[in-house]
């Protein structure tokens, strides 16, 4: 059977997530196969994979001890009941991650995605706080501009006006500061920019007016990366923490896309020094393979529910798949796959590499700013007068015709490859990307 045969021929039932439906369909684009930096086209093409799916296969495609993890499990123990029930490698995998985080950051509970992570981070929070007897803390603060997923918690908390305007009214009690983004003072820093630490003040003007009293939480993403990859100013992560001690306010990062070695670090709190009460993360957890999430949590947090009858549930929160068999073996095999391979810390190594590919771009037409941090990087395009988004994606279809997969969000082109890549396979993707810029209107 050809590659081609696999192609179907009815594509309307399947109502496509985050994607122009009929455009699509009209003129469909179908991956059939996966290996390491690759995708392979329904009609036979190598295509270079410039970000690990969406964000999550940091290990790469079709990788052995993965593979192999998820079929010996699925022959072993398909599935286990999640509640009053238990499995080993849930407890074996949950150890191992805690052992990879910082201290207190001790305990883990798992979910199926990173919006599940989100609810879940959000709804520990306003339970931590009335268990220690906080209860009117019960706002929630994010940031304009962030992602956190698609669960009502995480759009009520999210910045993303297109995410949000169609669905209600959300969560009550919510507020949101700042986006750090500032082309004007910005634009083209290498890294970590040097303007914008002030804009964590915001936080201290949204507590004060709704009294510390109030809010349970404050979520932010380290780096921002659905919205176009907002790096955060340099000492603006460490301002938030502090403002966050002094009012008795949870801080939780949304690590869905910073975890699992896209920095650098194993996980963004390390890169840079700054430790949350809860971290929320998917994605590279097992890279992209099966869905699953987890959230991390101070001792702190996690003993405070530990005190009634021993014979209560402490938490009425849970999936029937948190921890599911497969996951954790998933995620096993993955943990197993970044050690071996010094994957969690190789975006350190590629890190300077990456930055001078990514910025030579930088007189390419179009092009207005230019951001990096690891094994990330986005450019920024002015928009087309009256058409917000076309250019991007027109440079999406360019690159997917010659033979390269990229992200866009607005008009920001956003790259994470996986941490496999090498540096032929930068250049390539650089040189690939400057024919686009140069061949788009
Ligand atoms: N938080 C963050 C920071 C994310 O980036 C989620 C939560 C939600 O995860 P789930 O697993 O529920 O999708 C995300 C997801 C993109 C892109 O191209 C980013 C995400 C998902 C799809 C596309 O930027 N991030």
């Amino acid at each position: 059977m050809s590659d081609r045969a696999v192609a179907p021929n009815n594509l309307d039932a399947f109502w496509m997530p985050f994607t122009a439906n009929r455009q699509f369909k009209a003129n469909p684009r179908m991956f059939t196969a996966a290996k390491d930096m690759h995708y392979t086209t329904s009609d036979g093409r190598q295509v270079l994979d410039g970000t690990a799916g969406l964000w999550c296969c940091n290990a790469g495609h079709g990788r052995p001890k993965i593979v192999e993890a998820i079929q010996k499990q699925v022959a072993e123990l398909d599935y286990a009941p999640a509640f009053q029930m238990g499995h080993p490698k849930a407890f074996e995998l949950a150890a191992r991650l805690a052992a990879m985080l910082p201290k207190p950051l001790d305990h883990v509970f798992f979910t199926n995605s990173g919006s599940e992570s989100v609810d879940t981070a959000l709804k520990i929070a306003l339970a931590y706080q009335r268990q220690i007897g906080q209860g009117t803390r019960t706002r929630l603060i994010g940031r304009e501009r962030g992602y956190h997923g698609v669960g009502f918690g995480g759009i009520s908390v999210g910045g993303i006006v297109s995410n949000r305007r169609t669905f209600g009214t959300m969560l009550t009690g919510v507020d949101h500061i700042r986006h750090t983004h500032d082309i004007a003072r910005n634009a083209f820093t290498r890294g970590v920019p040097e303007h914008g630490v002030e804009f964590a003040d915001d936080l201290i003007s949204v507590i004060t007016l709704h009294d510390p009293s109030t809010i349970a939480a404050v979520i932010v993403e380290p780096v921002a990366g659905s919205t176009g990859v907002l790096i955060p100013p340099k000492g603006y992560l460490k301002k938030l923490r502090e403002i966050c001690d002094q009012h008795g306010i949870l801080l939780i990062f949304d690590e869905v896309i910073t975890g699992f070695g896209r920095l650098g670090a194993p996980f963004a709190t390390g890169y840079f020094d700054v430790v949350p009460d809860l971290i929320t993360t998917a994605k590279g957890i097992t890279s992209g393979t099966i869905p699953m999430g987890a959230v991390f949590c101070t001792s702190d947090i996690y003993d405070a529910f530990m005190t009634g009858p021993e014979n209560m549930i402490e938490l009425f929160h849970g999936y029937t798949y948190s921890a599911h068999p497969i996951a954790c073996a998933a995620a096993l095999g993955t943990l197993d796959t970044y050690e071996e391979e010094g994957l969690l810390t190789r975006a350190a190594e590629l890190a300077s590499y990456w930055e001078d590919a990514v910025h030579s771009l930088k007189d390419c037409p179009h092009v207005i700013d230019i951001r990096n941090l690891g094994l990330i990087g986005a450019i920024e395009l002015e928009p087309i007068a009256g058409a917000p988004t076309k250019r991007a994606f027109s440079a999406f279809l360019e690159a997917y015709e010659r033979g390269l997969l990229i992200r866009t969000t607005g008009d920001i082109i956003a790259l994470s490859p996986p941490l496999i890549i090498t540096k032929a396979q930068i250049d390539e993707l650089f040189d690939t990307l400057r024919g686009v810029l140069n061949a788009i209107d």
